[in-house]
């Protein structure tokens, strides 16, 4: 997989390249990184790469000439590439993007800086607009850090044991389970019985009913339209007849039945 960002700061993405699974995906030969810079391609003594905007107003716009010449560049070195933008105006990322990026094999990351680009660059240059959120950054070389990372991770052969993209969250559409590691007790904490149990049909429920409810608590929008299968829907169900359970409880008794009347 290639990625190539378009900056007028490659010297950014130097650390990026050096850690982690990107380093990793560099040496293993899984994926290249290559920065293009903007400014390579401007003219005039003081090349510049960005002016101030027609009809005025604050900041400066950057210019059309040295990123369109940067662009085509980079699209000629890489004919099957996907050109992107990032942009608070695009598709906002998530991990089902990734899942579809990880399957292109070479993308084009456009970093603006300042406020943003020559639009004539936007309707005939960018094949996509993606976003990491809404919220404005100074450019758009963290954003491409971001996304590189994560489709990084995705790369067939790069993950070794110590870390899978199998339990990921939002994998399975659910928030992954806690983890715990050692020791046993941390700061009177203890570890969940379960987990030290070897119990591994026991371990995977414990796993599962916790990843649903704390999607439950903390995403519930991704519990909406999610299909179950019927390991999650008996727990659901078991949590619907506790459920049943205290109101019938509260009910029948009144509300000091429950608090022992405190
Ligand atoms: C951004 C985002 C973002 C906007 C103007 C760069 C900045 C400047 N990119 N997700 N949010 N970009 O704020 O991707 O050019």
């Amino acid at each position: 997989m290639n990625f190539i960002v378009i900056t007028i700061f490659p010297e950014m993405f130097a650390p990026l390249l050096e850690h982690g699974i990107v380093r990793k995906g560099i040496q293993k030969e899984k994926i290249s990184v290559q920065a293009v810079n903007i400014r390579d391609f401007a003219e005039g003594r003081h090349k510049m790469t960005d002016d101030r905007p027609y009809g005025g107003g604050c900041g400066m716009v950057m210019k059309p000439e040295p990123l369109a010449k940067a662009i085509k560049a980079s699209q000629k070195r890489f004919p099957f590439s996907k050109t992107i933008l990032l942009t608070p105006q695009g598709r906002v990322f998530n991990q089902g993007l990734a899942q579809e990026f990880v399957s292109l094999k070479e993308i084009i990351f456009v970093c603006g800086r300042y406020e943003g680009i020559d639009e004539r660059i936007c309707s005939n240059l960018i094949d996509d607009e993606v976003s990491i959120g809404d919220f404005v950054l100074t450019g758009g070389e963290l954003a491409a850090m971001v996304i590189i990372d994560a489709v990084t991770r995705l790369v067939p052969g790069i993950l070794g044991g110590e870390d899978s993209t199998e339990k990921d969250s939002f994998s399975d559409g659910l928030i992954e389970h806690a983890h715990f590691t050692r020791p046993r007790v941390f700061e009177g904490m203890n570890v969940p019985e379960v987990l030290l149990s070897g119990d591994h049909k026991e371990i995977e429920n414990w796993r599962l009913e916790t990843s649903l409810i704390r999607t439950f608590l903390k995403k519930p929008d991704l519990l909406e339209n999610r299909a179950f299968n019927s390991n999650e829907l008996e727990i659901l169900k078991k949590w619907c007849k506790s459920v049943e359970k205290i109101i019938h409880t509260q009910s029948v008794s009144g509300p000091d039945a429950l608090s022992g009347g405190q």
